[in-house]
């Protein structure tokens, strides 16, 4: 799958692109992941991105011109255009399934704003506008490689058999249950004994119980996309009255 990436600062992505995962998936030839400067596509001596903008008002707006020029340029690097995604804070939020949809498209373009935010009839070049959550950041670049990461994890041999992402809907719609490893004990804070024990039954049991006290704690929401036992209604609810935390921690 290719990633290509407008933006001002190409330099944010060359730690984050190169490291773990992603880093040895693009090795691999799995991925690729290509920058292009913005500036580039400026025809001033001080490669200008930015402008006052129409109507008055706080800040600066990305200009539209080199978004426009640098998109023609990208988009014909390859036989197909891309599916291009702006990341702005008014977009669509995106999402687990959004991730696993886009990870079936050969190629997309993402245009990161900065300043303001970016003129709108650039934005209107977008196939799509995603947000990556409800509050302000400086700009796209993080947003994009927030989309990039969740998105190459669904590329067939990016996660190793190991770090499979198949199974990830086994508590469908809940928090995940919590994981210990090695020591047993530390400090004195011990694993669950049903943990030990190898009776795979009971861990999956113990398993889904704790993710679902812990959704009906933190994120009660959630378990209304959620197919409840009458069991499971009783242990939601004696969560929801604060019971289970002096005797279970
Ligand atoms: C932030 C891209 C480009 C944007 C807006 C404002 C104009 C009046 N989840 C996310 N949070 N932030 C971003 C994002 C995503 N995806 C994101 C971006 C850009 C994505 C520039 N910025 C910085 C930015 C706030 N509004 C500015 N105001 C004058 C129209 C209203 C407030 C500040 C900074």
């Amino acid at each position: 799958m290719i990633f290509d990436v407008i933006t001002i600062f190409p330099s944010m992505f060359e730690g984050p692109m190169s490291a773990s995962v992603i880093g040895i998936a693009r090795e691999r030839g799995l991925l690729e992941v290509r920058t292009h400067d913005l500036r580039e596509w400026t025809h001033d001596r001080h490669r200008t991105t930015d402008d006052e903008p129409y109507g008055g008002g706080p800040g600066m707006v990305m200009k539209p011109d080199p978004i426009f020029e640098a998109l023609d340029a990208v988009q014909s690097l390859e036989d197909e255009p891309g599916y291009v995604i702006f990341l702005t804070p008014g977009g669509a939020p995106f999402s687990q399934k959004l991730a696993v949809d886009l990870a079936s498209l050969e190629r997309l373009v993402f245009v990161c704003g900065r300043y303001e935010g970016i003129d709108e009839r650039a934005v209107s070049r977008a196939d799509l506008e995603l947000s990556i959550g409800d509050y302000v950041l400086t700009g796209g670049e993080l947003p994009a490689m927030v989309v990039i990461d969740a998105v190459s994890r669904h590329v067939p041999g990016v996660l190793g058999d190991d770090e499979s992402c198949v199974d990830e809907s086994f508590a469908e719609g809940m928090l995940e249950y919590p994981q210990y490893t090695r020591p047993r004990e530390l400090r004195g804070l011990t694993v669950p004994e049903v943990l030990l024990g190898g009776d795979h039954a009971r861990i999956a049991q113990w398993r889904r119980e704790q993710a679902l006290r812990k959704t009906a704690r933190v994120r009660p929401e959630l378990l209304a996309g959620v197919a409840l036992s009458d069991d499971d209604k009783q242990v939601v609810a004696n969560e929801l009255r604060g019971a289970n935390t002096a005797e279970e921690g």
